[in-house]
């Protein structure tokens, strides 16, 4: 048995019906603030009289800067708080973050480095003040950036499923139930589009469509894929913004040969999550500057949000992304070896989790994301010995193909 999760694009195009067809553009970066350096002389908060502990030297740490990658948005505020630190003297470092303002620090960072970083949303809207604060053990040094939330869209993101025939209620419910699931993570509506679009656009058997597309249009079928096992599931997105390259349209497909096991396993809804990442742009929208190394051994994903969420799960550098498997896995997912039971891997496990790290990516893209609705996630204890427990075949068998138009 195989389980093996899928993404997909179409072959068949008719991307001239679109009025301004445009190269999708890539998602811009929010220009850093500028960070307030304060040193001081402040002593620990902690003393420990009595434990023999290393003394640091005279010289306080120094933050040559602080900054956030995204600096204004409307709630829910999703940014990567980063950071350039020293220590004259050479004394390792400890950071704390206050992240609401109010005199109190919130977050703890042993061994900081300028390396390290956080991801954070900012979901109470107004001007907010973040301060780090960066320790030798005897001196501090802090430094403050603003933030300027303000109120959540009245347009939520919103997701119209158009879903095949024949899908019994429990089906179309495991549908419902992964739509929820991501509308605690994508928050802000993106403007509403007109389209016009001819049957069978997407795949063979999809319906025409013509009118406002409010965010996103899915059509979902159940089909005969490749028999049981091996592809569960296979997505993508169809049309994408012609604005910033976030997709309007997609489609995702399940093997009709493996959905009864996978409704009797627990795993029909986590499969339908997965695939609907994809039509949300993880794994099919990605590209330079955002996605390094693809077709390399070591491709990754250098996304600032989820580069902060990779380093605080204890990640050195950016983003392991997928570097087996066949053409719809490589590239295009989080690496197995790396995440295991990450949703956004490649392979199907027993549990699965849709992490901070697939959330923040999303911010990455350009959504307006919140962490909150990602699930509690660590990466696994070394793996060598099981890395192919799972079973996963690596057949190159799926077509990834580009977004067919924009609009
Ligand atoms: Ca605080
Ligand atoms: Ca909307
Ligand atoms: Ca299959
Ligand atoms: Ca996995
Ligand atoms: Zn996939």
């Amino acid at each position: 048995m195989t389980n093996k999760l899928g993404l997909f694009g179409v072959t068949v195009l008719v991307a001239t019906m679109m009025a301004g067809c445009v190269p999708p553009a890539p998602p811009s970066a929010a220009p850093p603030t500028t960070a307030v350096v304060t040193p001081s002389t402040a002593a620990p908060t902690t003393a420990a009289p009595t434990t023999t502990v290393a003394v640091a030297g005279p010289h306080a740490p120094t933050i040559s800067s602080f900054t956030a990658s995204t600096t204004a948005a409307p709630s829910p505020l999703t940014t990567a708080l980063r950071w350039s630190i020293s220590d004259p003297d050479g004394n390792p470092l400890t950071c704390r973050l206050d992240l609401d303002g109010n005199g109190t620090f919130d977050h703890t960072i042993t061994g900081c480095t300028s390396e390290t970083s956080r991801t954070r949303t900012f979901a109470t809207a107004g001007s907010r003040t973040v301060v780090l604060e960066v320790s030798d053990g005897t001196n501090a040094t802090t430094a403050a950036l603003g933030l300027n939330v303000s109120s959540a869209s009245s347009d939520q993101y919103a997701v119209t499923l158009r879903l095949g025939s024949g899908m019994t209620p429990a089906q179309t419910s495991a549908f419902t139930s992964a739509a929820a699931t991501w509308a605690g993570i994508v928050k802000t509506g993106q403007p509403d589009r007109t389209v016009t679009i001819g049957t069978n656009f997407c795949a063979d058997g999809t319906a025409a469509y013509s009118g406002t597309v409010d965010d996103l249009l899915i059509d979902a079928q159940v089909i005969a894929i490749d028999g049981p096992g091996g592809i569960l599931g296979q997505a993508g997105p169809c049309l994408v913004r012609a604005s910033n390259g976030l997709p309007l349209y997609g489609i995702m497909q399940f093997d009709s040969a493996d959905v009864a096991s996978l409704e009797a396993s627990g795993q029909f809804a986590n499969t339908i999550v997965h695939e609907m990442g994809h039509i949300l742009g993880i794994g099919t929208v990605w590209s330079s500057p955002l996605l390094q190394g693809a077709g390399t051994s070591n491709p990754r994903f250098t996304g600032a949000a989820a580069v902060g969420t990779w380093r605080e799960l204890g990640g050195a550098g950016d983003v392991p992304v997928e570097n087996t498997g066949g053409a719809g896995t490589v590239d295009s997912h989080w690496r197995e070896t790396t995440f295991r039971t990450e949703l956004m891997t490649g392979y199907l496990n027993s549990s699965n989790q849709l992490s901070a790290l697939t959330a923040a990516s999303l911010a990455d893209l350009g959504y307006g994301v919140d962490l909150a609705g990602a699930a509690a996630y660590t990466l696994p204890a070394l793996w060598a010995g099981s890395m192919r427990a799972h079973g996963a075949d690596e057949h190159d068998d799926i077509v990834r193909v580009l977004p067919s138009g924009t609009a």
